[in-house]
């Protein structure tokens, strides 16, 4: 690969995972190199950063990356390269096509909350007003739809009041169905810290699991998953019973509190702790925390979005902001976080296939007319189109005949994803614009466009504030590869569409923003909040210097507003919120005899997504590097696997495999896989395929904390790991994942293929893993038959090739110490003695996996270090062994260790 130098000047631009939106300052050092720090100057980080942004420099590299524009032969499966030309005249004379023959509902666009807010623009213009229908659906339906249908019945528009120091200023902060640790790392690394310096300030948890933010809590309420509406419904019932309610505020501002209060049911703390299983006493010290507390901040996510009842639980949550009055002053309100860096973005233009654009609605002509005037297009969708889940069943069925997938991975991250698998197969045009070549769903793509990635492409980003943030490029476009936008228009004008030919990001931008403030006044009877009419008119020059900046920002005179609903004032046109009666329901499919155990799926730290970007980053895999079950052991006990082992999980719609793990604390009754593994980095690691589609009614958002599943064990008859410069054949493994080390690549694996005692066996076996045909080749081999193990290196002019190590136990030697054997250019022969032992010899003991991925430091150094200093506090640790140090993300589990080392102390004292 040629090196292209380019000036090392640092350039400031935005994390692209987390909806925190963080500031980063990107200094690249030539085209696939770049040191990354946080940006002192943005307001959503102040210079800090989580372990995932500051391994970002890890993943800009070329590896992986699809750089030039593929068509497949259908009939042979094979891709090939083909021009720009050729693959945009496929995909707009196909959709031309397409559209001639069934009319413009048989084509789609399912987008994600990854676009830029300029890339998702002309997406939504195009199928919105050019191509007439409202078939673009978002990730973000998987997302934070439930959010947006909560606030829009509250609020009358998807608006999230906040901002992040309302979180500083708050005296309590409650976490609802959030890993706020783990998932919004900064976010809860700034109440962390207010919480040190503010003792008196109080955080609750709200999770079935206790997670690593229940570390800093002071109360952790375990509930019974699915149960968010009762506890909040009983929370409402408690405030109006203790007078705790703002009967001054609900008079003026609001409407349907009766009816509300009635819905919630009687005050019964004894009935609500029964329904949601918690202890009474804790929820009775939840509720009058509550009550008392005026600064409260709710936090909501995925627990409470991912559900059946997800709309609900969002409107149970808004209810008692609303009774108490508690909104649009500092310090206090409900706070969606968003996921994705651009969930909101995608919110503003009308990514979501029930919204028009620019919070414009569908049901009311006027608004399609604001909008189609606007546009100057010939055509104006007319009626919501089809939510993702309900999408993909059309393409099933073979109503939708295309579809064209941007930055999103739908055969991992959907619901039923064997069904996503059978929908792409017979649909007859798949189009898929990503970074990555080789995806879950790009496998069924017949046409593969070429997108420029993060650090290469130039736009803007809205964070969970509602701050608009520049994403700066500062290494140059790879082989082919263009910006998303580009992608879209190039399409939209060979489709005959005029009014794509933008010069670039700036003026999809400003489009944007004069949009947002066209006819937007009390007097058209269409005033919405959203509105950046401020923004207007930059060139690129002022576009590219734009400064993190909070909407509304009517005009420039006006400034930004940082609250929303300070002067009580909500978007329906009499200016009232609405409470939202809210029933409580079970969750659509509950356990039975036959899938006993429900099924809560999703994240890890060190990992995003789909990892086709974290996957690639040796420092994030040493976190956790394999899928697993988290579950309770007597739950373990009572599905006859044990911890260690692998194990299938299966529900009615499909099943995976991962390794059974405890210590998650998971409740009984209830199972954790993370979301992140699949096909290609896991023989069957695709937790997808097992999650029920049922979808929320009003949001449409699936419930993908919620499938009844059974457990069963995976019967192998060896386990064992290989690390080699080269891959190996894995169609000789059952099953395997594949972790990414610096110099090499790890496999974990399993097998069922049964070795015979004969010599020989085993050496031929390992010699067809690594494709090594050389009868002389150097190999350091091991064996004892009695006790099944079975370990060799191959070894090339004395540097390490590839080592397997086999036992038909899964305890195998430790892996770290082995990848440094991958950094040398020659073994030594302590390392030969070590490789032969399967331990190492003179180098120390085993660091155990890592706990603090940046500084890379693992558990047994930690917990040597803890028993043996009597080190008592995360400062501690940070300062004898630096874990903890720079990001701080690990500081809940350096707690969690002191705790777990003290327990084994007292246990053996
Ligand atoms: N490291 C990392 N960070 C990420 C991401 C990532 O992939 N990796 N992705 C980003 C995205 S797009 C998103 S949407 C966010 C998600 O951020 P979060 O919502 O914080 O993450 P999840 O792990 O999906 O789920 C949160 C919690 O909901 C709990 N839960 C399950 N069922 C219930 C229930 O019935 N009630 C309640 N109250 N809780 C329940 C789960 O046990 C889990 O701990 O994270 C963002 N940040
Ligand atoms: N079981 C279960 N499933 C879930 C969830 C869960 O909690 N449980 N959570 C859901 C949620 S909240 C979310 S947000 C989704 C996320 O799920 P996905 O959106 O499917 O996951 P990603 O891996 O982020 O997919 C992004 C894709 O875009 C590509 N990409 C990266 N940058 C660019 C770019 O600039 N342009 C283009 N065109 N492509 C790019 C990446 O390579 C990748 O293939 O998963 C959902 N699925
Ligand atoms: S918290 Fe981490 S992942 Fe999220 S934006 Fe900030 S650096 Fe990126
Ligand atoms: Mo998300």
């Amino acid at each position: 690969m040629t090196i292209i130098p380019i000036e090392s000047a640092s350039v400031k631009t935005t994390c692209p995972y987390c909806g925190v939106g963080c500031g980063v300052n990107a200094s690249p050092k030539n085209a696939t190199e770049v040191t990354i720090a946080g940006d002192e100057s943005h307001p959503s980080n102040f210079g800090r950063l989580c372990v995932k942004g500051s391994a970002l420099g890890e993943t800009v590299g070329l590896e992986g990356r699809l750089l030039t524009p593929k068509l497949r032969d259908r009939h042979t499966g094979s891709l090939s390269d083909v021009s720009w030309n050729d693959a945009l005249a496929t995909v707009a004379s196909g959709f031309a096509r397409i559209i001639a023959e069934h009319g413009p509902d048989a084509i789609a666009f399912y987008v994600s909350g990854q676009l830029l807010t300029e890339d998702y623009y002309v997406a939504n213009k195009l199928m919105k007003g050019y191509i007439g229908s409202a078939n673009i659906d978002t990730n973000s339906r998987l997302c934070m739809s439930s959010s947006v249908a909560g606030h829009k019945r509250a609020f009358g528009e998807d608006l999230v009041p906040m901002n992040y120091e309302d979180l500083e200023l708050a005296d309590l902060v409650v976490l609802v169905g959030s890993n706020t640790a783990w998932c919004h790392p900064i976010l809860f690394q700034r109440i962390v810290k207010m919480k040190e310096k503010r003792p008196e300030m109080k955080i609750v948890v709200v999770d079935p699991r206790y997670t690593a933010t229940c570390e800093m809590a002071d109360l952790h309420l375990p509930l019974k998953p699915g149960s968010d509406v009762r506890l909040f419904n009983g929370l409402l019932a408690f405030l109006a019973e203790h007078g705790a309610t703002d009967a001054a505020f609900v008079d003026a501002h609001t409407r349907g509190f009766d009816a509300a209060l009635a819905a919630a049911g009687p005050a019964d703390l004894a009935q609500t702790a029964k329904d949601c299983k918690l202890d009474q006493h804790d929820l009775m010290a939840f509720y009058r925390l509550f009550a008392r507390t005026e600064r409260v901040v709710t936090v909501y996510s995925q627990g409470v979005n991912q559900s059946s009842a997800g709309t609900d639980k969002v409107n149970g949550i808004i209810n008692c902001h609303l009774a108490t009055g508690r909104i649009g002053r500092p310090g206090m309100g409900p706070f969606s976080f968003t996921g994705q860096p651009n969930a909101m973005g995608g919110r503003e233009v009308g990514g979501l296939a029930n919204t028009l654009a620019a919070h414009l609605e569908f049901g009311d002509p006027l608004h399609g007319e604001i909008v189609q005037t606007f546009w100057n297009s010939p055509a104006i969708a007319e009626r919501a189109g089809l939510k993702a889940v309900e999408l993909f069943d059309a393409i099933e069925s073979g109503r939708v005949k295309a579809v064209w997938v941007m930055g999103t991975n739908p055969v991992v991250s959907l619901p039923d994803g064997d069904r996503v698998k059978r929908a792409l197969e017979k649909c007859e045009l798949v189009v898929s614009s990503d970074i990555i070549e080789k995806t879950d769903t790009n496998a069924f793509a017949d046409v593969l466009l070429p997108a420029l990635g993060w650090g290469e492409k130039d736009g803007t980003v809205t964070n969970s504030e509602r701050r608009i943030s520049r994403q700066r490029a500062f290494i140059p476009a790879p082989g082919k590869a263009r910006a998303d936008w580009r992608i879209i228009c190039d399409v939209a004008t060979r489709m005959g569409f005029e009014d794509f030919g933008f010069a670039g990001p700036h003026e999809i931008f400003d489009e944007h923003a004069r949009l947002s403030a066209y006819r937007n006044d009390a007097s058209t009877g269409v005033h919405r909040a959203f509105d950046i009419g401020g923004l207007t008119g930059l060139d690129r020059a002022q576009y590219d210097a734009l400064q993190p900046t909070q909407w509304p920002l009517r005009s420039v005179q006006e400034g930004s507003i940082a609250r929303l609903f300070e002067t009580g004032r909500f978007s329906y046109a009499d200016g009232r919120a609405r409470f939202v009666p809210t029933a409580p329901r079970d969750p659509v499919n509950a356990p039975d005899e036959d899938y006993p155990l429900v099924l809560n799926t999703g994240r890890v730290r060190d990992q995003w997504h789909t990892m086709t970007r974290t996957g690639r980053s040796a420092k994030l895999a040493g976190h956790i590097s394999e899928s697993f079950i988290d579950m309770h052991p007597q739950d373990a006990l009572a599905c006859g696997v044990r911890e260690g082992e692998l194990a299938r999980v299966s529900s009615r719609w499909g099943s995976m495999i991962a390794r059974v793990q405890h210590g998650g604390g998971m409740p009984r009754g209830s199972v954790f896989v993370p979301i992140h593994w699949n096909d290609q980095v896991a023989s069957d690691a695709r937790v997808g395929a097992v999650v029920n589609p049922v979808v929320d009614p009003v949001s449409g958002e699936p419930e993908f904390k919620h499938t009844p599943v059974a457990i069963e064990k995976f019967h192998v008859t060896w386990h064992g790991f290989s690390l080699s410069r080269a891959a190996p054949d894995l169609d000789m493994v059952t099953h395997w994942t594949r972790v990414h080390g610096a110099h090499h690549m790890r496999y974990e694996m399993a097998g069922r293929n049964r070795f015979d005692t004969s010599h020989g066996d085993h050496h031929d076996w390992a010699r067809a893993l690594f494709h090594i045909d050389d009868r002389h080749a150097d190999w350091i081999e091991y064996e004892d038959k009695s006790a099944g193990v079975y370990r060799a290196a191959h070894v090339v002019d004395e540097r390490i090739e590839s080592c397997v190590f086999i036992s038909e136990r899964p305890d195998l030697p430790a892996r770290a110490w082995l990848a440094t054997l991958f950094e040398k250019d020659r073994l030594d022969d302590e390392d030969r003695a070590s490789l032969l032992l399967g331990q190492p010899i003179g180098k120390g003991e085993d660091t155990g996996p890592t706990v603090c991925s940046c500084f890379g430091v693992g558990r047994n150094t930690i917990c040597n270090a803890i028993r043996d200093k009597g080190l008592k506090t995360a400062a501690e640790i940070t300062s004898c062994v630096k874990a903890g140090g720079n990001c701080g993300s690990c500081v809940p589990e350096l707690k969690k260790l002191i705790v777990e080392t003290e327990m084994a102390r007292l246990s053996t004292v």
